[in-house]
C-alpha cells in the first residue's frame, strides 16, 4: 500500500450509508458551489446521472451561479437551477458537493426539518456539516471520491458520468501537475479513459479556448507582474479593462507564476464583476506554505496549495504603473 492510500479514508461506512440514503430518496437536490470549478460541476454532473441511471429519485441539479458555458461541449444538456427559484422544503435529500461552504452553507437553511444532508468535498477548513459527511483533502477532488463511491456501489459508469469525472480530477490537478495527483488519482483517471472519457476533449473545453485575444491579454498580465523578493510573493493583476477571462485561465496564470524559481506565492487578483474582486492564491508543496490561511485573513478559504477570496471592490490602477482596490 502506497503512502498516499494509506493517508487518505476510504469511507466504506459512509458509502453504504450514501447508498442507503440513495435508494431511499424520492426527491433529490444536489448543489455545487459558487462560481462553479470543473469539479463542482463535474461531481454535481456526474452523480445526477448516476442517480438517474440506477435509482427512482427525482434529481435537481442547482448552483447559484448559472452552468459555465464552456463546460457544456463536455457535459451537454444540462443547466443549474437557482436555489433562490426553488422551494427547498420538496426536497427529502440534499447533496453539496465540493467546497460547500459556499453555496451548500446557504441551502441548508432553507430545507424541511426531516431532510438528510449529505457533503462530499475535500476542503480541510470545510465548516459547514451534514447528516453525512464525506470530506478529506488528501482527494484530488471531489470526483475522485466519487469515483470511488460509484466504484464502491459495482454499478457500471458510462462515457458521461467518466467525463464529468475526469473533467474535476485534471481540473484540480492542473492536469495531473499539482501535488494533488496521487497514483490512485491516476488509476482513477486511466479507468474513466477506460470509459470513453478523452483527457484531449476535456483540457480543450478546460483550458484550451486560447484565441489570439486570449494570447494578448496573457501578455499584458504577464507583463505587469509583480515580484516581492523579501516574501516570494509574484502578484499578477487582470482588470476590467483586460477583458473577461474565466477560472481555468486565472488557474493558468497562477500556476505559472507559482513554479518559476524564487517565487513561493503566487496571487492572481481579478476583477470579477463590477463591484467584486477576487484573489487566487497558489504555491508549490516544497514552499511549505498554507495559503489557505493568507486567504483566510481575507474572508476565502480554499486548499493549502491553492486556495482564494472574494470581496467587494473595484481595481483601479494608480499613477505609478501600480494598482490598488478601492
Ligand atoms: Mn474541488
Amino acid at each position: 500500500m502506497s503512502e498516499s492510500m494509506s493517508e487518505k479514508q476510504q469511507f466504506l461506512k459512509e458509502f453504504n450509508t450514501f447508498n442507503y440514503i440513495l435508494q431511499s430518496a424520492k426527491n433529490i437536490f444536489i448543489i455545487g458551489h459558487s462560481n462553479p470549478d470543473p469539479d463542482a460541476v463535474g461531481s454535481v454532473v456526474a452523480l445526477s446521472q448516476f442517480i438517474q441511471k440506477y435509482f427512482t429519485a427525482k434529481v435537481t441539479i442547482g448552483c447559484y451561479d448559472p452552468f459555465p458555458e464552456s463546460l457544456k461541449q463536455i457535459m451537454p444538456e444540462n443547466e443549474f437551477s437557482n436555489p433562490e427559484d426553488l422551494d427547498l422544503t420538496q426536497f427529502d435529500v440534499v447533496i453539496g458537493c465540493d467546497s460547500v461552504d459556499r453555496g451548500f452553507n446557504r441551502v441548508i437553511k432553507n430545507i424541511s426539518d426531516s431532510c438528510v444532508t449529505v457533503i462530499i468535498d475535500h476542503h480541510h477548513d470545510t465548516v459547514t456539516k451534514a447528516d453525512l459527511f464525506m470530506n478529506d483533502a488528501n482527494y484530488s477532488s471531489t470526483c475522485e471520491i466519487l469515483y470511488n463511491f460509484f466504484a464502491f456501489t459495482h454499478k457500471k459508469i458510462n462515457k458521461e458520468i467518466a467525463t464529468a469525472l475526469l473533467a474535476g480530477i485534471i481540473f484540480d490537478t492542473g492536469t495531473f501537475q499539482h501535488a494533488n495527483t496521487s497514483s490512485e488519482t491516476l488509476a482513477v483517471a486511466a479507468n474513466l479513459i477506460k470509459h470513453g472519457a478523452s483527457i484531449a476533449k476535456i483540457n480543450l473545453a478546460l483550458f484550451s479556448n486560447r484565441n489570439i485575444e486570449t494570447l494578448n491579454l496573457w501578455g499584458r498580465v504577464l507583463e505587469r507582474v509583480r515580484f516581492f523578493k523579501e516574501t516570494g510573493l509574484a502578484v499578477a493583476v487582470i482588470t476590467k479593462e483586460d477583458g473577461a477571462v474565466n477560472s481555468g485561465e486565472i488557474s493558468n496564470i497562477a500556476s505559472m507564476l507559482s513554479t518559476v524559481p524564487s517565487v513561493k506565492v503566487a496571487m492572481v487578483v481579478y476583477q470579477v464583476d463590477d463591484n467584486h474582486v477576487k484573489g487566487s492564491f497558489r504555491t508549490e508543496k516544497y514552499n511549505n506554505i498554507d495559503v489557505s490561511a493568507i486567504a483566510h485573513t481575507l474572508g476565502g478559504g480554499g486548499h493549502k496549495l491553492a486556495s482564494g477570496f472574494s470581496i467587494p471592490g473595484r481595481i483601479v490602477t494608480t499613477n505609478d504603473g501600480g494598482w490598488k482596490i478601492q
